[in-house]
């Protein structure tokens, strides 16, 4: 095999083309979708293709060129993470090896499960934008959030003021782990604004406690404002749960969780 310059019809305004206008057509298309998912680790990623299986259209905003999460790291940087037997069909559903480990436990390769998982969610219809990140919510005349305010992560690294655009969405999942970014600023910038428990900021996650952590998760996920779902690891910073450690079936639960919370959201509005 060989590339003949002779042959070679594209120029580099073919790929400058091929680029700006694909993906404004992406883009644009993505503007007002059922679903606006905000961070792509684990749970994010769950939710969204199960979502998208259902038909539903959703748009992942992650800010990293990257998409997983905390999923890469493993623990400590060792590239494996732990799973519960309960959520192992969530795990071998999108391909993923899983390998019997102790204790009702099975153990995943961190790359294989990022991979994976990501591909699982395009391959279900979910549109990924990399590089941009949530930076506000868009509010209705009832303070209800209908939608999110995004912009490059670079122009927010760069500190550099440049106004941001809006998409128009039915739910919005909060799973931005552990700063629990959105619901935070949700409660420091609408007026009155409280979390459903009452609090009117976020109280964050307590001290490691693999056992309770995991539980509480199931338990967190849930409506926690109007129109936003509160997933994964920002779920037990709202509940003021612990953290786990990088046991990961959780995580992976909490987005089915927040996926059903989200159809319930839509069926209703
Ligand atoms: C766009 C954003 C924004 C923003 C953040 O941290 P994650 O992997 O989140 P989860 O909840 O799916 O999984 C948590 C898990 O990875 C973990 O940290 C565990 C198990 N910890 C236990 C312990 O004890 O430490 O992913 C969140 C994603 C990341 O990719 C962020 O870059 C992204 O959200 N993100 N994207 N707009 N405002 N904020």
């Amino acid at each position: 095999m060989s590339l003949d310059p002779g042959k070679l019809r594209f120029d580099e305004l073919t790929v400058t083309r091929g680029i700006v206008q694909t993906f404004m057509e992406d883009f644009l298309d993505s503007l007002d979708v059922d679903v606006a998912v905000a961070g792509a680790g684990p749970s994010g990623l769950t939710a969204a293709r199960l979502l998208a299986a259902d038909g539903l259209q959703v748009a992942v905003f992650e800010r990293n060129l990257h998409i997983g999460g905390g999923i890469w790291g493993g623990g400590m940087l060792f590239p494996r993470i732990v799973i519960e037997e309960q959520a192992a069909e969530l795990m071998t559903d999108v391909g993923i090896r899983l390998r019997p480990w102790q204790d009702g436990t099975l153990v995943a390769d961190a790359v294989e499960s990022a991979t994976k998982m990501t591909a699982a969610a395009i391959d279900a219809g979910v549109r990924v934008f990399v590089g941009i990140e949530v930076e506000d919510v868009v509010i209705n005349n009832d303070n209800r959030v209908c939608g999110v305010v995004i912009n490059w992560g670079a122009v927010t690294a760069a500190k550099l003021h440049v106004d941001p655009l809006a998409v128009h969405s039915k739910a919005l999942i909060e799973s931005t782990g552990h700063p629990c970014e959105i619901a935070d600023l949700l409660l420091r910038k609408i007026p009155g604004a409280r979390l459903d428990t009452g609090d009117d900021c976020v109280p964050g996650e307590s001290s490691m406690n693999a056992v309770q952590g995991e539980a509480a998760l199931i338990a967190n996920t849930r409506e926690i404002y109007p129109g936003v779902v509160a997933c994964g690891m920002a779920a037990n910073a709202v509940g003021a749960s612990p953290r786990m450690g990088a046991i990961f079936g959780g995580m992976l639960l909490s987005g089915q969780v927040a996926a059903q919370v989200a159809r319930d959201i839509i069926a209703s509005a």
